[in-house]
């Protein structure tokens, strides 16, 4: 009987003890390292498809660190399958916040819901779902119908005196992915208003520089005269110029090109004209999303919506900024 007793109180000890040792109030409860303290922050990441998401991955990583955040993270390879996978992990592991940039739009109703009822806020960082909004705490990333309007509205003026067809092929995005969809629609809505600027080919080509050289091989060899070149990012537009020169043509003169993210390589050949025109699409959300992290674990309300600011950039722009340029 005494023997239970003390067992009994030892129990209740330990328990008091450990409840103290979590260092950050409730939250602390329900996640973080084993008496650490830390948040504890899971994020899924899309894959490795670019140098915008290398940038990016980067720039999660660095900015865990500085802020003391413990990150948990994982590469998706492209496959929703894989990030499904590995929130239900983070749900598992009782991690304090999830954060996931969703490879394509729909489809994530059900995992979200889990996370839900385990009281785990979850931040989208750079893509968007279709999913209510009551399922997460606020999406952080770029307006791509705008990214998509501002190439748009370049092409009308660099075309405008044109008297003829315009050939316009474009490389788009992973399919079904946010960026994809909403650069495509920004684009062709602004490009509409003149009858002369005509998309004749459009095929996707997944955000990778071998995939865009691999389609744009295709599609030169279906379309004689092709006049610019519109790809949803640097990476495509840089596979494509490989295939315009093995084709025997010059990038940037014999075919315009636009593109859209404004990394390192991107802007590179942008300053020697063999890209025309670039808009911006920020992978720097690091930063922020760990101010965000650190609010969703206290359990502040957030702004549902956080719009990144971006520009665009010409030739001479780009040669002007290339040298200070962090990604
Ligand atoms: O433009 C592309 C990347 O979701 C904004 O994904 C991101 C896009 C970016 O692979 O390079």
């Amino acid at each position: 009987m005494l023997k239970k007793l003390s067992a009994a109180l030892a129990v209740g000890l330990l328990a008091s003890v450990l409840a103290a040792c979590g260092g950050g109030g409730e939250d602390t409860a329900s996640g973080g390292e084993a008496g650490s303290g830390k948040i504890v922050l899971g994020f899924s990441q899309v894959g490795s498809e670019s140098g915008w998401r290398a940038a990016n991955t980067k720039s999660v990583k660095d900015s865990a660190a500085t802020a003391g955040i413990d990150l948990k993270f994982s590469d998706a390879q492209q496959k929703q399958e894989n990030q499904i996978a590995s929130i239900r992990s983070y749900i598992q592991q009782k991690v304090d916040v999830i954060a996931f940039s969703p490879v394509v739009v729909t489809g994530w109703d059900a995992v979200l819901k889990e996370a839900q009822a385990a009281k785990i806020p979850v931040i989208l960082t750079d893509r968007a779902v279709d999913s209510d909004a009551s399922l997460y705490a606020t999406f952080i990333g770029s307006d791509f119908v705008k990214e998509g309007e501002e190439v748009g509205k370049w092409a009308l003026e660099e075309f405008k005196s044109a008297t003829g067809p315009v050939n316009i092929v474009q490389l788009e995005g992973t399919v079904g992915s946010a960026p994809a969809i909403d650069r495509k629609k920004g684009f062709e809505a602004t490009i509409a208003s003149n009858p002369n600027l005509k998309v004749i080919a459009s095929q996707s080509g997944d955000f990778t520089r071998a995939k865009g050289k691999e389609v744009m091989q295709a599609l030169l060899q279906a379309n004689p005269k092709i006049d610019l070149l519109f790809a949803h990012n640097d990476d495509m537009g840089l596979g494509a110029i490989e295939a315009i020169k093995a084709a025997g043509l010059k990038p940037g003169t014999d075919i315009k090109i636009a593109t859209i993210d404004a990394v390192k390589d991107g802007m590179t050949a942008l300053a020697a004209n063999e890209i025309n025109f670039i808009a911006e699409c920020s992978p720097l959300l690091g930063e922020q999303l760990m101010e965000l992290t650190k609010k969703a674990a206290a359990g502040e309300p957030l702004e549902k919506r956080i719009v990144t600011k971006e520009t665009t950039f010409t030739p001479q722009q780009a040669a002007e900024v290339l040298s200070t340029r962090q990604y």
